[in-house]
């Protein structure tokens, strides 16, 4: 990858300064985990939209818990591609201010080492207790695979568990946006493997514009974000950042 605008990429990289990189499934692609619009996301043909929302699992919360068991089945065999570590070394440079916005809920990120990271749609391993009740904490760690019950119980009052995982036409984690939105004001954005169809993360891409970043979008396809960003990389974060890593600071990162 030797184009001008790789080159000059890898400079503006190097070059340090605020840096924020937010992130979609495609990033965990490599890594074997399904996104979710892709030809292989859906799960026995149901599309996300029709799994994450707390109406289906209020409808049916023995088929919204089989779907997320089989996912953390999967991410739990998975482990961070050279995407996640790239990411994961950037946020650690001494003389870097990275941040790592990431919509994932595959934790993948944090196993890779990723300082600075903010979780908008909340863990697949972490759990709450559906009818919120009093006496449970908002969420809790659960990495158990497979869990012991199923459908899984909120331990304090005996209701059902839920995935700690942010649901369509719920609203983020107030800190979380709070952090992302604080991010947006960074000399460089980068948006990688993300459809940016979902929102509020997927306008956080024109905020850094509004804010004066320039913005870059790294995907193999077109997205709804490829008409209003500054470059738009066609390629796979797991190919295009470790070259870019390679171009700004010399080393492979493997
Ligand atoms: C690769 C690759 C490789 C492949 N390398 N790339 C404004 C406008 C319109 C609608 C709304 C709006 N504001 C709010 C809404 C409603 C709604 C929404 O956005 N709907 C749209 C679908 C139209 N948003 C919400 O409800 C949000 N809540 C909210 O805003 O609350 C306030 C409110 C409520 C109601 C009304 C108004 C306001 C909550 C959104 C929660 C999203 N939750 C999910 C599930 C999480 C739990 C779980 O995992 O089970 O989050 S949905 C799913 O989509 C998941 C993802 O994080 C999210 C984004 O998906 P992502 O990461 O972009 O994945 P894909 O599959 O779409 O794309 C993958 C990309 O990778 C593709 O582009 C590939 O090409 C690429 N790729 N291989 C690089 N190797």
């Amino acid at each position: 990858m030797k184009e001008p605008q790789h080159e000059a990429l890898a400079a503006a990289i190097r070059a340090g300064g605020a840096i924020t990189v937010l992130t979609g499934a495609g990033v965990s692609a490599a890594s074997g985990v399904p996104t979710f619009r892709g030809q292989d996301g859906l799960w026995r043909s149901f599309p996300a939209e029709q799994l994450a929302t707390a109406e289906a699992f209020d409808q049916d919360p023995a088929l919204v818990w089989e779907w997320y068991a089989w996912r953390r089945a999967l991410v739990a065999a998975a482990q961070p591609n050279a995407a996640h570590r790239v990411l994961a070394d950037w946020s650690c440079r001494p003389d870097a201010d990275v941040r790592i916005v990431t919509q994932n809920v595959d934790d993948l990120h944090v196993r890779a080492g990723t300082v600075r990271l903010v979780r908008l749609h909340g863990s697949l391993w972490e759990l709450a207790c559906r009818n919120r009740c009093a006496t449970a904490p908002p969420t809790w760690p659960d990495l158990r695979v497979p869990l012991p019950v199923m459908p899984p119980r909120c331990p304090h009052c005996g209701g059902l568990a839920r995935p700690a995982v942010v649901w369509f036409g719920e609203s983020l984690p107030a800190d979380a946006l709070a952090d992302a939105i604080d991010a947006t004001r960074c000399r460089l954005f980068l948006a990688v493997g993300t459809s940016a169809l979902v929102h509020p993360a997927a306008g956080l891409i024109g905020m850094a514009r509004e804010h004066g970043a320039f913005t870059v979008e790294i995907n193999p396809e077109t997205t709804a974000a490829s008409g209003g960003v500054d470059l738009a990389l066609t390629g796979r974060a797991e190919v295009v950042l470790p070259q870019l890593d390679e171009l700004a600071f010399g080393l492979p990162s493997d």
